[in-house]
């Protein structure tokens, strides 16, 4: 006698095409179709020390084929919870085209992509990428209403313009914050030196910034610190890879040690998820060469499958 878990394909996590989850590829975003969207920016000529992230989004696609055990859900026993149950229909966009050299042409393109999810009604998840990707990915919100933006990061990103840049990995949550249709900024996670002055951060609480470190947001807890967030906001998160400690998420360009750990972040997600209506995600700075084990990746592709999961499970009143 054979059970339901006998028939069609295994389909093991190492067997197939690597999109995101193995969920199915869509090439044409205009017969887009889908509750998330899955855009790799593969674009890193933003960095201001080591490169690299351009090879996040096929690593963390491939990590996330882990995570795409799919007969039986993402039971969770702790929550008693099946999450991402197959009514979440995942899509992969493929990857925005990039072009070498050029940081507006290749932010035009992300700008699009985030756009045609947007357009067929889905989640965009866009995975980097540098953290300037970030900015055509907010840039894409323009006419949806406000945003607030939930940040986990390492640095503050708040640089104005230094010799001319405005758009690399060091000015997005700048960039985001002039933008009229984003009402404020909590940015959790900062610490140590980075390339935000002083004067970044005298402008950023100036501008509507919340900025917690991690030792302040775990003295305040993961709740403590979604508290803050302005009730039932459309909600924007962020998530900087070297928000997390060098420890567990080596394979990133500008570590930064005293970070977060697994849970810490976990927690603020899904109590950001219960209490506000997440709009649009990105995770950046993934650069998978300097993480030998994988790590980095998989944590990276835990993290998005865990937060799409609670998104979703939130959605359908769990
Ligand atoms: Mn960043």
């Amino acid at each position: 006698m054979t059970n339901t878990y006998d028939t069609g394909r295994l389909n093991l996590p190492f067997v197939g095409i690597s999109t995101f989850g193995k969920r199915p590829y869509v090439e044409d975003w205009a017969k887009l179709d889908a509750d998330v969207a899955i855009l790799g920016a593969p674009f890193d000529a933003g960095t201001q020390w080591r490169s690299g992230a351009r090879f996040g989004p096929r690593a963390v696609r491939e990590a996330s084929t882990l995570f795409s055990f799919g007969h039986a859900g993402a039971y969770d026993h702790e929550d008693d919870a099946t999450y991402l149950p197959e009514t979440v229909r995942i899509m992969d966009m493929g990857d925005a085209d990039i072009i070498h050299t050029d940081t507006e042409g290749s932010h035009a393109n992300i700008e699009t992509g985030v756009r045609a999810a947007l357009a067929a009604g889905a989640l965009p998840v866009t995975i980097g990428g540098d953290h300037s990707v970030n900015i055509p990915c907010i840039r894409a919100f323009d006419g949806q209403g406000d945003i607030h933006i939930l940040q986990i990061d390492a640095h503050l990103d708040f640089v104005d313009e230094r010799h001319g840049v405005r758009h690399g990995h060091g000015n997005p949550m700048r960039r985001a914050a002039e933008c009229d249709y984003v009402n404020g900024l909590t940015q959790v996670g900062i610490r140590n030196v980075s390339s935000t002055a002083k004067e970044g951060y005298d402008d950023a609480r100036a501008m509507g910034s919340d900025i917690l470190s991690v030792r302040q947001a775990r003295a305040l807890g993961p709740k403590g610190v979604i508290d803050r967030i302005p009730d039932r906001a459309r909600l924007y998160i962020t998530i900087d890879i070297d928000a997390f400690c060098p420890s567990i998420a080596p394979g990133t360009g500008t570590p930064s040690h005293g970070g977060f750990l697994y849970y810490d972040v976990l927690e603020m997600l899904q109590t950001a998820a219960r209490r506000h209506d997440i709009v649009g995600i990105d995770l950046v700075e993934v650069a998978p060469d300097y993480d030998p084990t994988g790590s980095t990746a998989i944590l990276a592709a835990q993290v998005l499958m865990n937060l799409l999961g609670f998104i979703f499970h939130a959605r359908a009143g769990g």
